[in-house]
């Protein structure tokens, strides 16, 4: 319905073509990195990586994001898996996701041997460090809903150990990290003094995806003017 003379009217109907355009375009999330690891490893990996089968992680994860093929395999003990990124485009923030297979015997913070951390580092700065109790201790990463995709059972490497695997696509300390620079390295490390790597205690990665987060200002004012526009053809 359309009252003419209702400026009143007019008015609200106008706020809310501009509230509801608004939402979508004032900023924009651009993925600028993204590999499953099944055509082997990008150049912008460098660091600890190996590529091997996801084994008994195959098929586990949500929906349009399951562990396939090969994921990348860290089993050093403070070694980094290392992502750089160069030229992107103008942005706000970063937001890193993958889904993480946690492999064999992690201590957690108070078993034995321990402590065992897993981090991400972006540009020299932690910015998400948790643990795992799957061998010994009790403090285990506490995924928000969903983030659980493979609950601690053997699914391959060390026989002896269970594993299991997070969507970590659900982490709100990974997502919308404030970011401007026009490059970024990402660090993914497991260390610890309790950390033992190799095939006592290791982790990978499948499906790693880093987007951008973009403002868009000259969006906002374009889309709300054409909201304008549109309802004028309606008198
Ligand atoms: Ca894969
Ligand atoms: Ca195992
Ligand atoms: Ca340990």
């Amino acid at each position: 319905m359309w009252i003419e003379e209702d400026t009143n009217m007019r008015a609200f109907v106008v706020a809310g073509v501009f509230v509801a355009f608004s939402s979508v375009a004032l900023a924009q999330e651009v993925q600028v990195f993204y590999t499953d690891f099944d055509s082997g490893l990008a150049p912008e990996i460098t660091g600890v990586a190996s590529i091997e089968s996801v084994q008994g992680f195959a098929g586990l994860g949500n929906t349009g994001n399951i562990f396939s093929g090969n994921l990348l395999r860290n089993d050093a003990v403070n070694g980094a898996t290392v992502i750089t990124l160069t030229n992107l485009p103008t942005h706000e923030a970063i937001s890193i996701s993958f889904l993480l297979a946690v492999l064999d015997s992690w201590d957690s913070i108070n078993g034995s041997r321990s402590p065992d951390y897993f981090n991400v580092i972006v540009d020299g700065v932690t910015v998400f460090q948790t643990t795992f109790a799957q061998a010994s201790g009790n403090v285990n990463y506490q995924p928000p809903a969903g983030g659980l995709i493979a609950p601690l059972a053997n699914r391959g490497w060390n026989s002896s150990w269970g594993d299991a695997g997070y969507d970590m696509s659900f982490e709100p300390a990974l997502s919308l990290i404030p970011h401007t620079a026009s490059t970024v390295v990402v660090q993914i490390v497991a260390n610890g003094a309790g950390y033992q790597g190799g095939n006592d205690e290791s982790f990978g990665i499948d499906n790693l995806s880093i987007s951008v987060t973009i403002p868009t200002p000259g969006s906002l004012v374009g889309l709300a003017g054409l909201g304008l526009v549109g309802l004028r053809r309606r008198r």
